[in-house]
């Protein structure tokens, strides 16, 4: 295979409800999509880098100039065997997993539509049909909150996941589970809390939650274990987790008993699945984060929750929770059991509509 161009695109498109977490409320995301033109067919990626460095390092700006500046110098002109080296043909470039992951994607959903096949069989995936939670960012009052869990359990979810920050988690982790005592509970921190902070995260433990994300610093897994070892809920990571070393030191030291994965914060399929082996060797069940993605990264999460390991509901929902209208046709839907049915198209199973994607285009630059 050989990548005859890459089309980098900007797009701009409001969410239907803004998203509060510790760091931030956001109301407009900016979100930069790759098109790959190997061999004639269009393979497609969504880099998660956010509008700010709040979540992680990379911005929407440090992955188009790291795409377009060093990834693509890196692979154009070159035969590539399988996707499965992608990966390593951008190790030269330290960091910027957003960046690789977009196009490490776009290339295996371009290999999957070339070998005729759905994606998710492609990378291995196991089920076709796959389990959904929601990720309610943290509301200005708990009746609202209460009324949001209420619409999604009613659309069929199977877990909810609230944001918390300080100041803003027992109280509403209380009302929650009085009003609904039997449901399936978590919460993610976002990095909001310290260490000294551990007998107010105790005090969560009262409400038997599934497991409380990301607690602490982004890049700190040796505090993480330290509070795991005070806590009876299992921590799980996210912001801490971006590469199979991460991984592992994490589970070494016991910093999480679950991992949560993102293709864009590991780079892509080939370190996500190698993070995935290593979690179910270790007997550390996984599921898929989002990132508020459009319509192409939503397929790209669908495809990686098909893997064995991804044993726990994920925060991948339907697009019209996000979206007045996406990109892809069909938009992604969820049965009301909250499940998504993989689909059987080849790639990404998921097309995207041109002519959404034209209108929502901020800028476009096409490198070849
Ligand atoms: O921590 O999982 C997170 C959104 C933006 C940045 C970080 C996170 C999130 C979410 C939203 O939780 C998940 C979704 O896409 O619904
Ligand atoms: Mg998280």
């Amino acid at each position: 295979m050989k990548i005859q161009s890459l089309t980098l695109r900007e797009i701009r498109m409001p969410l239907v409800t803004p998203f509060e977490t510790s760091f931030g409320r956001l109301a407009d995301r900016r979100m930069l999509l790759v098109e790959a033109d190997v061999n004639g067919v269009s393979g497609w990626g969504e880099s998660v880098a956010g509008e700010g460095p709040f979540y992680a390092p990379e911005t929407v700006e440090t992955a188009w100039h790291i795409l377009r500046d060093f990834i693509w110098p890196a692979l154009k002109n070159c035969e590539i065997h399988s996707a499965a080296e992608v990966w390593e043909m951008m190790e030269g470039i330290r960091g910027h997993n957003m960046a690789k992951g977009a196009i490490e994607s776009a290339i295996w959903d371009a290999e999957a539509k070339l070998a005729g096949v759905p994606l998710w069989k492609h990378i291995g995936g196991v089920r076709d049909e796959i389990s959904c939670g929601v990720s309610i960012g943290i509301k200005e009052t708990v009746d609202e909150l209460i009324a949001t869990v209420e619409r999604e359990l009613a659309a069929g979810y199977q877990r909810i996941k609230i944001k918390i920050k300080p100041g803003q988690d027992i109280e509403p982790v209380e009302q929650l589970r009085q009003r609904f005592p039997r449901i399936r509970l978590m919460v993610d921190a976002n990095s909001a809390y310290r260490l000294e902070d551990w007998p107010h995260l105790k005090r969560l433990e009262a409400y038997y939650l599934m497991m409380i994300e990301q607690p602490l610093g982004w890049d700190d897994l040796y505090s993480h274990a330290e509070l795991q070892r005070k806590l009876e809920t299992p921590i799980c990571l996210d912001e801490c987790i971006h590469t199979l070393e991460h991984a592992r030191a994490a589970i070494d030291l016991r910093a999480c008993r679950i991992v949560n994965i993102k293709l864009g914060r590991v780079g892509g399929y080939t370190p996500a699945r190698q993070i995935h082996n290593l979690c179910q060797l270790k007997q550390i069940p996984v599921w898929c984060g989002g990132m508020l993605e459009s319509g192409i990264g939503r397929a790209h999460n669908i495809a990686l929750s098909t893997l064995e390991n991804f044993s726990l509901p994920g925060d991948v929902t339907a697009s019209r929770r996000y979206w007045m209208e996406d990109v892809i046709e069909p938009e992604v839907e969820v049965t009301p059991q909250g499940t998504i049915r993989v689909p059987s198209g080849p790639g990404i199973g998921y097309i995207p509509r041109l002519d959404r994607i034209e209108d929502v285009t901020a800028r476009k630059e096409i490198l070849k």
